[in-house]
């Protein structure tokens, strides 16, 4: 059995006017474009609409560029809703408004040293991988596992740390129970060998950000290896443009938090 049963809604925020201020690694000319984007994740909300998920999308927050990336600020496992404190700094505050909106989870709130980004936590069928990244630390990851542990006493919490990628799960997701699924970029020491790794070509690698949903797996548009990868897999695999969030450095997973 998956540790994480099946999902019922979906938490999302529209982006905001501003989101091109948002942080970003890419080096790429063309910023994103605005009428676009809105476009592209409502087409997103529809897509989980159509798997059953009860999906509440909140209005923008200009304050925050980066806050429709609502996956970063809470990561939600059964009754536990963990409150992230961003290891970058403009990214702290977003999750405080989404907190009235996650009733009745349990909210649980960090310690002051802890960093996390929601980004670096990858829940796999029977273990949870916590990448250790520019966001997240050493005190994040411990933070994390005890409050999973409060819900699930033997739960499987791992540090991975990484280089070459944002989040883990930019790099790093699972496609089925022990199939994994990488972008070449991701750089770990960590003993993968319990699973099998499926390497993606570098121009698609930031399809190595899947996102399951029941019995749907979503993946990057036009990434043909991605696509066939999941299908080997999964019988419903459905692709999403997301072309103006990866300007951002988003990925499938960011823009909702499912639970
Ligand atoms: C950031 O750098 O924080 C945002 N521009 C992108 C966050 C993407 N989040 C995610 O992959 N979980």
């Amino acid at each position: 059995m998956h540790l994480l049963p099946p999902f019922s809604r979906a938490l999302m925020r529209q982006p905001a006017r501003n989101f091109a201020a948002g942080l970003t690694t890419s080096k790429r000319q063309d910023p994103p474009d605005f009428d676009l984007a809105p476009r592209q994740h409502e087409t997103y909300a529809q897509a989980l609409r159509d798997c059953g998920l009860d999906v509440k999308v909140l209005p923008a927050d200009e304050r925050f560029p980066d806050g429709h990336f609502v996956e970063d600020p809470f990561v939600i496992f059964r009754d536990l809703a963990f409150h992230c404190r961003s290891g970058a700094p403009s990214r702290r505050g977003e999750g405080e408004s989404l907190k009235a909106h996650l009733s009745p989870l349990r909210i649980v709130e960090p310690p002051r040293d802890a960093r996390i980004d929601g980004g670096d936590v990858l829940f796999c069928a029977d273990r949870v991988l916590v990448g250790i990244s520019a966001r997240t630390n050493g005190a994040g990851f411990e933070a994390l596992r005890k409050a999973l542990r409060s819900v699930k006493a033997d739960i499987l919490v791992e540090p991975v740390p990484f280089t070459g990628v944002l989040h883990l799960k930019s790099g790093l997701t699972e496609l089925a129970p022990q199939v994994l699924i990488r972008d070449p970029a991701l750089q770990t020491d960590y003993d993968l060998t319990w699973a099998e790794v499926i390497d993606l070509p570098p121009e698609e690698g930031y399809a190595a950000d899947v996102m399951p949903v029941n019995d749907t797996l979503f993946v990057a548009a036009n990434c043909p290896r991605a696509f066939a990868a999941a299908s080997s897999v999964c019988s419903r695999v459905v692709p999403l443009d997301l072309s103006e969030f990866v300007k951002m450095d988003g990925g499938v997973t960011c823009l909702s938090l499912r639970y």
